[in-house]
């Protein structure tokens, strides 16, 4: 199998294809939100010229084409996270949207003493809902720990016990880039009768996942990091889980009958869908996913593991270098976290702004897990299909040119 070609797709990306203080851009932020491929844009253009209208509502011609095509986009979105059935594909707008909605639906089943397990390496969207719900509730948000930079899987085992109604943990970390093993941990969920809930805003836009061969109960991820627009994202719920939550929203077609003093609800999918949903953002996840279908999941991720690798060894020539995680490339998808010996990240980032290289620096919406590792920042550079070898070469480049700077040298 051929690992995909950056430089082949970025004619697909016209963003990419500008200066930055005069300096050719590299874009090394894409797990923040990645670039979209003409091919979205244009299917959003598309929707707005020719077929906009709303959905689920009108017989006529505009209304049903919408109609359509917003449902298109859910079975696309259904086939590529292997899903039973579209009826388990919920609209949301991102993947907060997705576990502060999933948490709220879940309140009712959680009292005084029950435990919800999250790990320490979550992003804030997926601990500050869990927070507010054991707040409201009584159930007690309990923490599994790292062990050598990875999730301490003995202390998922031993934290997990009947009172444990739901464990949510991410797929792939977005400071450590860790994949976690779902599918070992899932069976250990689920002999405590648990739900497993996966955070996947940093897995499904690199890795192939199968939700089923995976075994979660509620995947969660945003269009936005997978080449689609922002303002979509996705929860997946197993239909049988679906079916019983009562809804958080309401209003529009999630009705099945409205009474003066009561309402009735609709099936799945839309029961879950208060209010005009984003049609052209489903619209453009669903030609996002066209788009990563034909580059192939696996090439992807296989380009992902050998330019994360060739950064790794970039980064690490570069002396004052730190790479926060575990001391090896295994498990790692995607990303690297680093600090540059006596410099604050922001200061390097803006220098290697000026280079024309983009990087996040930050907490990264992490501040337990920074806590935890006894940083306060970060930087953070993150791959996506459309790098380069290049790209890696000009990042350990300014890297340098960034140390002479402060060091001045310059
Ligand atoms: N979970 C993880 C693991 C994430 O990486 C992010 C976004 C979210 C949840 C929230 O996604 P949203 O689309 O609802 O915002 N992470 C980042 C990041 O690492 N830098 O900017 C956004």
């Amino acid at each position: 199998m051929q690992p995909i070609d950056g430089r082949q797709i970025q004619k697909d990306f016209p963003i990419l294809d500008q200066q930055v203080h005069d300096e050719d851009l590299v874009y090394l932020d894409s797990a923040a939100t990645s670039q979209k491929p003409c091919a979205v844009i244009e299917a959003m253009d598309r929707y707005y010229q020719e077929i906009n209208a709303n959905v689920h509502r009108g017989v006529h011609s505009l209304g049903e084409s919408a109609t359509q095509a917003y449902e298109e986009a859910r079975r696309k979105v259904a086939s590529f996270i292997g899903a039973a059935s579209e009826r388990e594909v919920i609209f949301t707008r991102g993947t907060t949207t997705g576990l502060n909605h999933l948490a709220r639906m879940l309140e009712p089943q959680l009292f005084p003493g029950d435990e919800v397990l999250i790990s320490i390496m979550e992003h804030h969207s997926n601990i500050v809902p869990w927070q507010q719900v054991c707040q409201r509730t009584g159930a007690k948000l309990v923490y599994v720990y790292l062990k050598d930079g990875r999730l301490d899987l003995d202390d998922v085992k031993a934290k997990l016990n009947p009172a444990t109604q739901v464990v949510s943990l991410a797929h792939v970390s977005n400071v450590l880039g860790i994949e976690n093993p779902i599918a070992e941990i899932a069976d250990w969920v689920h002999d405590v009768g648990a739900y497993l809930v996966v955070d996947g805003a940093q897995s499904v836009p690199h890795l192939p996942v199968d939700v089923q061969q995976l075994e979660v109960d509620f995947l969660v991820f945003s269009g936005h990091k997978m080449m689609g627009p922002t303002g979509i994202g996705v929860l997946y719920g197993k239909e049988s889980h679906l079916k019983e939550l009562e809804p958080v929203e309401f209003g529009g077609e999630m009705i099945d009958f409205v009474f003066e003093q009561e309402s009735t609800w609709t099936d799945l999918p839309w029961k879950l869908e208060a209010g005009t949903p984003p049609i052209a953002e489903a619209i453009g996840l669903g030609a996002a996913v066209d788009y990563l279908n034909d580059l192939g999941m696996d090439r992807l991720a296989a380009q992902d593991k050998d330019l994360l690798a060739y950064l790794w060894r970039g980064l690490q020539s570069v002396e004052g270098v730190e790479i926060y995680g575990p001391p090896s490339l295994e498990g790692r998808t995607g990303l690297i976290s680093f600090n540059l010996e006596g410099l604050h990240p922001h200061d390097v980032a803006t220098a290697l702004d000026y280079e024309g290289v983009a990087v996040r620096a930050g907490h990264h919406c992490a501040q337990p897990l920074l806590s935890y590792l006894g940083v306060g920042a970060t930087l953070r550079a993150s791959l996506y299909a459309y790098n380069t070898k290049e790209d890696c070469d000009r990042l350990v480049q300014a890297l340098e040119k960034t140390k002479e700077f402060f060091n001045g040298t310059f």
